[in-house]
């Protein structure tokens, strides 16, 4: 078992992180993962009263500031979920940090905090992004990266808020019946030969909205990744019975953006980004009943 009071320290002070050894480190991946293993791939979620909130996070990309900035804004507001939409390492100065402090509240309390898979959240990002050379720079042993990699494989990829809001990292997929065939799946039963599956959860991923785009088409991010414009969204949400979706993936200097008449919001939560490029605002989305605010993190 983990110590309520080590959790409590590496939440309050998440600089003591660095200083952790790995045994201590896998103590927080082990009893994370089971936690995650619990889920299933798209998480039904609802509040059970009118003013309760939801809290969607985009990227963090080891930025830890803006992560720390969040959880301090986070507190008072009391929202009765905090979702994370994924990409918390790679690129920024603090990605181990960032990593197991959102691992750290999610062990403390798992009905409030979730965790999405972003596509940074597997191995062969890591090695281009900075993530892996980083760990092994610390842990030296390539071995103790699969406790990581545990965690990517077991996360979740969309919550469906009150049934009519799904947050997810990237975008929709093209299989417009996508959500409901994987609705009651946990990670571990995922059929990944089935081809369907593996490119839908790959475009939950990596897609993109694009204004005054018909169709899906071709992405510059990759093989089956696309974009995807308006008119397919519209047609997605109406068969599923959606009034909005919350995505994070890209980042835009006015720190959010929406897209397709205000039914698709782009959050984006680092502010530092690489920690070297200009700061432009990060942001976070407010759910309250059927309604979602973009606000700014200051
Ligand atoms: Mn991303």
């Amino acid at each position: 078992m983990i110590e309520q009071s080590f959790l409590n320290n590496i939440i309050k002070n998440p600089y003591l992180i660095t200083k952790l050894d790995f045994d201590q480190l896998s103590l927080v991946f082990r009893e994370a993962v089971k936690l995650f293993r619990e889920e299933t791939i798209i998480l039904e979620l609802k509040q059970k009263y009118p003013h309760e909130k939801v809290i969607v996070i985009g990227d963090l990309h080891g930025d830890l500031k803006s992560l720390m900035r969040l959880v301090e804004i986070i507190k008072p507001e009391n929202p009765k979920y905090v979702i994370f939409l994924g990409d918390i390492v790679d690129r920024g100065l603090y990605q181990l940090e960032c990593l197991i402090l959102v691992l750290a509240l999610k062990i403390k309390d798992s009905n409030k905090f979730y965790l999405l898979r972003g596509n940074h959240e597997t191995l062969e990002v890591n090695k281009n992004y900075g993530f892996f050379q980083d760990f092994l720079k610390r842990f030296k042993d390539p071995k103790k990266f699969n406790q990581v990699e545990a965690i990517y494989n077991a996360l979740p990829y969309c919550v469906l808020v009150n049934e009519s809001i799904l947050c997810l990292h990237g975008g929709i997929p093209e299989d417009i019946n996508a959500i409901n065939r994987l609705r009651g799946t946990k990670t571990s039963e995922i059929n990944w030969t089935f081809e369907n599956t593996a490119k839908s959860l790959l475009q939950i991923m990596w897609n993109d909205p694009k204004p005054n785009l018909k169709g899906f088409t071709e992405s510059f991010r990759g093989k089956d990744i696309k974009f995807f414009g308006k008119d397919v969204f519209t047609d997605f949400m109406r068969e599923n019975k959606l009034d909005y979706l919350i995505r994070a993936h890209e980042r835009f200097p006015e720190g959010y953006k929406w897209f397709f008449n205000k039914r698709l919001l782009s959050i984006f939560s680092s502010a530092n980004y690489r920690g070297t490029v200009p700061i432009i605002p990060a942001s976070y989305a407010i759910i309250r009943n059927k309604t979602v605010t973009p606000k700014i993190i200051s």
